[in-house]
């Protein structure tokens, strides 16, 4: 009998197939991944049994065979009437759950009048002033039996009581409420930038929620303690994990410090993470991210099993998709979900095919949705649970994760908890690092982007994408809200505004008091100020990281072409060229301008970052006094037509049309045209790689800059 064959036969085989290549891929986490796994990789981790501590595989016992997860599209655009007739014909075929994106006016607690909002209202999401507005959003459908996920976190207090009020006036009393708030301010400050208090204030707020729900909102879960955003940002898998779990477990302390008892709210604690395209490591994460949970609710001291259940919804990746050949990306948000749903997520959300260019059409919302249900009823994955339990990889991963997640948890621990690491800007600046790695390997061509990078097509099919008509969602918003108040008791209303004020400084619970002013209809911009003249208003200096991209490019001939012609234009300016990044409106998405500001500033340009939320005004007057050669407006959220023509406008009224103005972020191919009329001399969609991006700015700026790459050692590339 021939001997069975082992480890190292294994090796010297392989490594003979491949001619001695080495075959180790290092991912962004740092992990050195082999080719193969077995046994001995994972060996020592155990990883139970579903429906049992420390939940590794799932939290039921049945999973899936018994219930699929919830299929849960986010979704919200222009009017409350218009969105409550997109969710209607969502379930209507085969959604689940609902689950509301809100626009940037609403996240930032401002009423749709307010002079802030002008070129945000309705566009990321729905409009909502005041509980009139929520009574439309939800029209016929009954919010006793409709799960409901709200994506707020700002404005968390006014929109949770308007939907209380709103189920009131349908006469749903609010202990039959199910659903969700995602009430996570922690990530707010590290990257998704839609807080509106500071940190202290706003963990208050928090705690109040989560004592309030858990005593009338039995059914309702307090919180949607999210890395998703963190993921977008560019975040690792490790770093997801460790400051998701570190989140949690401080949001959890703050309320037991505040007198409630772990068991009576833990159990409706929820989770989100976000969901790549590294499939195996996604899975592996959120079989780690149970794991951790289980440990650190242990720790401290809930007795009750379903308090150490890490329940989680999940997306599929927003950055992964492409503008470009953009019918990929069914294919990418497919092998997301599957990772999503092999990792045993609770509900989810598949993003549609044109996330990279605008909101979803009912075409790409359809294809979206239906990409779960195909796999929930036509590829067996339901009838399983955790089919890849025991794969020799996904454990060894799984472990990795845990592990890994666990040393970065200790680092937080070490700085005081999540609120005061947060503070000190680390995890902000450890994740921007991580995304500046990241986008320097897709420009190097190290990571493949299908049809961007590589295969990509000489030119791109025109696709039909939404539109929302910004000024007529404000007309008809201020038009409601005028009515909202003259039918109101105003001195009722006054009276509830005022104490609530009051209460924001006695330390009674401030959603109480705004259920009680939400009642007598105030509006979000009003119960959001009455908060504010307790709390104050945060905001936050941008900060970006350098080097990150000097070092990727140390040996690249294009890099040393920018720079040198960087160089050449300061010798001619007498001083380095100047590159202010404006970010306008109430778009908190940073990644992008954070990669340019770090990238450029590398590459010998004086970077002004300026600060998150400015008017065209703000904008244009901190272009001057930096005396700025370039202004470039960063838009992800759909202001772009409103705020960049307006900036240009300003500065031309000043004097100073000699400034140039480019444009990037997520703006559709349709409104080029309209840009250029209006003054923009660059606009660089998704996928644009910095490099030739810096290259036109400095054909703009005058250089006569060679094409890039010429000369370049044809096999070197
Ligand atoms: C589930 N159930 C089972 C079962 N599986 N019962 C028996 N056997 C099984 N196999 C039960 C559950 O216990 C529960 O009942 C009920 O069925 C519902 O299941 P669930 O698993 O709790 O699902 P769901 O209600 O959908 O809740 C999922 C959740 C929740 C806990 C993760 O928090 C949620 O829906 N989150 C969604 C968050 C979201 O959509 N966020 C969008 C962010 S977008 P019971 O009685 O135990 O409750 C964003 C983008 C941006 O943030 O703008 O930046
Ligand atoms: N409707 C649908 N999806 C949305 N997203 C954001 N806003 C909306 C909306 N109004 C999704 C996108 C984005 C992520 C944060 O959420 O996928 O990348």
């Amino acid at each position: 009998m021939t001997q069975k064959p082992t480890l190292s036969d294994w090796n010297t085989l392989a490594a003979k197939e491949v001619k001695g290549r080495d075959l180790t891929w290092h991912t962004p986490e740092g992990f050195a991944i082999k080719p193969l796994y077995t046994e001995e990789d994972h060996a020592g981790f155990d990883p139970g049994l579903p429906g049992f501590a420390p939940f590794t595989r799932g939290v039921k016992a049945s999973m899936y065979a018994g219930r699929p997860w919830t299929i849960r599209q986010y979704a919200g655009f222009s009017t409350a009437e218009e969105s409550n007739a997109f969710y209607r014909r969502n379930l209507a075929m085969g959604q689940k759950g609902l689950s509301v994106a809100f626009d940037l006016a609403t996240h930032r607690g401002y009423d749709s009048d307010h002079p802030r909002v002008v070129g945000d209202v309705g566009k990321a999401g729905v409009a909502i002033d005041t509980v009139a507005d929520m009574q439309i959003l939800f029209d016929q459908i009954p919010l006793d039996t409709m799960s409901v996920s709200m994506t707020m976190n700002g404005a968390v207090i006014p929109v949770l009581a308007f939907f209380i009020v709103a189920a009131e006036r349908q006469g749903v009393s609010q202990d039959k409420l199910e659903g969700t708030i995602q009430n996570d301010i922690l990530k707010e400050f590290m990257v998704r930038n839609t807080y509106i208090y500071p940190p202290e204030p706003s963990m208050r707020i928090i705690s109040d929620i989560i004592a309030y729900t858990s005593a009338n909102m039995p059914k309702f879960n307090s919180i949607s303690i999210s890395g998703y955003h963190m993921h977008e940002a560019g975040a690792t898998a490790v770093q997801e994990l460790a400051f998701t779990i570190a989140d949690g477990k401080e949001y959890a302390a703050r309320a037991m410090a505040a007198g409630l008892d772990i068991d009576a709210f833990a159990g409706r604690l929820s989770f989100f993470f976000g969901i790549g395209m590294n499939f195996f490591m996604e899975i592996a994460k959120l079989r780690a991210a149970r794991t951790l949970w289980y440990q650190v609710m242990d720790d401290l001291g809930a007795k009750d099993e379903r308090s150490k259940m890490l329940r989680t919804h999940c997306q599929t990746s927003g950055v992964s998709l492409q503008e470009q050949d953009p019918y990929n990306n069914v294919i990418r948000t497919t092998v997301e979900a599957m990772a999503a749903v092999l990792g045993g997520t609770q509900s989810l959300h598949t993003n549609a095919l044109d996330e990279a260019i605008a909101l979803p059409t009912d075409f790409s919302a359809r294809i979206a949705r239906n990409t779960q249900l195909v796999l929930q009823e036509e590829s067996g994955i339901c009838n399983v649970v955790d089919p890849l339990g025991g794969s020799h990889y996904i454990e060894a991963l799984t472990a990795t994760l845990v592990a890994d997640a666990e040393a970065m948890m200790a680092e937080v621990d070490a700085a005081g908890g999540m609120t005061a690491y947060v503070a000190t800007g680390a995890p902000k600046a450890a994740i921007e690092r991580a995304a500046a790695e990241k986008q320097t390997k897709v420009d190097m061509g190290e990571t493949v982007i299908v049809g961007v990078n590589k295969y990509r097509k000489d030119s791109e099919d025109p696709m039909d994408t939404l539109e929302v008509d910004n000024q007529m969602v404000r007309t008809g918003q201020i038009a409601r809200l005028a009515k909202v108040r003259e039918g109101r008791d105003e001195a009722a209303c006054r009276a509830a505004l005022a104490a609530l004020t009051a209460g924001c400084a006695d330390g009674e619970n401030v959603l109480a008091l705004a259920v009680a002013a939400a009642r007598h209809d105030a509006t979000l911009g009003e119960i959001s100020s009455a908060m504010e003249e307790v709390f104050g208003r945060h905001d936050a200096t941008p900060a970006p990281v350098s080097g990150v991209y000097a070092s990727a490019y140390e040996f690249d001939r294009r890099w040393a072409q920018v720079t040198d012609g960087v160089e050449a234009v300061g010798r001619r300016l007498g001083r380095a060229p100047r590159i202010m990044i404006a970010k306008m409106g109430q778009d908190g998405h940073d990644r992008g301008a954070n990669v340019i500001a770090s990238a450029f500033g590398d590459m010998g340009f004086e970077v002004v970052s300026g600060p998150l939320f400015q008017t065209p005004e703000e904008s244009v007057a901190m272009a001057l006094e930096h005396d700025v050669d370039v202004v470039g407006a960063s838009s992800l959220a759909a202001g772009h037509k409103t705020l960049i023509p307006e900036l240009i406008r300003l500065l031309r009224e000043a004097g100073r049309g000699d400034i140039k103005v480019t444009a990037g972020g997520v703006i559709p191919p349709q409104d080029y045209d309209y840009l250029r009329e209006a003054g923009v001399q660059g606009i660089y969609g998704p996928g644009s790689n910095v490099v030739e991006c810096a290259a036109d700015i400095l054909v703009l700026l005058g250089h006569n800059m060679p094409p890039l790459g010429e000369g370049l050692d044809e096999a070197a590339e």
